[in-house]
């Protein structure tokens, strides 16, 4: 067997398999391990699910937790590059109401960011980008839903969820709800390793120089999905769609969809080996905001059921609850009833640990930064010919 074809032999196994598993890079903002779910900077997410948002950032960019301090400093500084550029998000205005996924909206809002673009300081855009999401959402949301201007001027001292309740006009016990709800879904949702597609959509893009605006952009066009973010929209659909609690019917349910080869939603993960722990986090809060809500009551006997019914199947490698099966019921519960929209927060939250990853890649190898990403693919089926 010659060199070449030993190559091939290794490579085949390998080819149009969407590159799974084959190591292509370091991450130093997070890691995920199959029992014990994702750890940001070492720390296992389930220990994070009630710090600051703003904290969680910060822990992902510099890789410790700040102390009251750097916590303080950070958050100010936040506030301080908050302001959007003038008319960046005009954009939402010539869309049209209702028009387009919400997912479309981030990414153009995004991009119409990128004209306050700071040359050669990508630490900063990553900041002014983080600073702005929440005005941009608020806008996205009220633009996008023909509700007119934001309810509330921006007030960034509220922190990025509390001005964002704010700007939606949400006020007294809706907004503390809301508030509870999207900080935590922010924390848990902030990064997922290296590897997860609008991760490394992100910097391949950024690996060839290209603005922070523009690669952030490239994630959210990756992230938008079925097979990725949207999958949190079709969860709250499924769960709506079996319509009762009951352990019986619901496991006939779940034997249904089996039978009729449809996907058992907010079940199973491609590493993940056991109940992910951002779903256990988010049944918590779902036991404390919305214990007698119809539809937590369905999830609830799901995850009790589903995990047996799936675990009759050995192909199947993890039949337990994964982050998707609670979170749209919870946002669902915080007053946003359009489950459109909700990958919009998915996003929001990886805007930032997307950041921190491609702020690492651009300032590694002493500062040169990763090279181009130039992953090989095999030609085939295309014999050399003359005209
Ligand atoms: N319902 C029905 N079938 C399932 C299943 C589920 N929840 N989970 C796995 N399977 C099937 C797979 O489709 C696959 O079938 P195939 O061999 O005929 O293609 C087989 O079981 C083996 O799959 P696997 O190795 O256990 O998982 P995977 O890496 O191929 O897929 C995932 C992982 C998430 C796509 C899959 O579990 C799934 O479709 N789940 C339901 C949809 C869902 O909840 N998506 C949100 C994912 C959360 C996230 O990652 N954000």
């Amino acid at each position: 067997m010659t060199d070449e074809n030993v190559l091939f032999q290794v490579l085949d196994s390998h080819l149009d398999t969407g590159m799974r598993g084959i190591p292509v890079g370091t991450c130093k903002t997070s890691f995920v391990d199959p029992v014990d779910g994702v750890h940001y900077a070492g720390y296992p997410i389930a220990d994070l699910s009630n710090v600051d948002p703003e904290d969680a950032a910060f822990l992902l960019f510099n890789k410790n937790m700040p102390n009251e301090n750097e916590s303080k400093l950070w958050k100010e500084n936040l506030v301080k590059c908050s302001e959007i550029p003038l008319g960046s998000l005009d954009i939402f205005d010539s869309i049209g109401v209702g028009q387009g996924h919400p997912m479309d909206w981030l990414s153009m809002g995004i991009m119409s960011l990128a004209r306050a673009e700071k040359d050669n300081d990508i630490s900063s855009d990553a900041v002014n980008l983080i600073a702005w999401m929440p005005e941009l959402m608020a806008r996205l949301f009220m633009s996008r839903g023909g509700r007119g201007d934001i309810a509330n001027p921006s007030n960034p001292s509220l922190g990025m969820v509390g001005n964002f309740v704010s700007m939606l006009g949400m006020e007294g016990e809706e907004a503390n709800r809301a508030e509870r709800i999207l900080r935590s879904f922010l924390v848990l949702h902030m990064d997922h390793g290296g590897g997860n597609l609008s991760t490394f959509a992100g910097k391949a893009v950024a690996s060839s120089r290209s603005s922070l605006f523009a690669s952030i952009a490239s994630a959210m066009n990756a992230l938008s999905g079925p097979l990725h973010g949207r999958a949190n929209q079709s969860c709250l659909e499924f769960v709506q769609k079996v319509g009762t609690s009951d352990p019986d019917e619901v496991e006939a349910f779940v034997r249904g969809e089996l039978a009729a080869k449809r996907p058992i939603f907010g079940f199973g993960h491609a590493v993940l080996r056991a109940e992910d722990p951002r779903a256990t986090v988010q049944m918590g809060i779902g036991e404390e905001v919305c214990p007698d809500d119809s539809l937590f009551a369905t999830v609830r006997t799901l995850r009790e059921v589903a995990p047996k019914v799936l675990g009759e199947n050995p192909k199947i490698s993890n039949p337990n609850a994964n982050v998707d099966l609670v979170s749209g019921t919870l946002l669902y519960n915080a007053g946003f009833r359009k489950p459109e929209y909700y990958t919009t927060f998915f996003g929001w939250a990886r805007v930032i640990g997307i950041s921190a990853q491609i702020v690492d890649e651009r300032n590694s190898r002493e500062g040169k930064g990763v090279p181009i990403y130039r992953p090989k693919y095999i030609a085939r089926d295309q014999p050399v010919r003359r005209l």
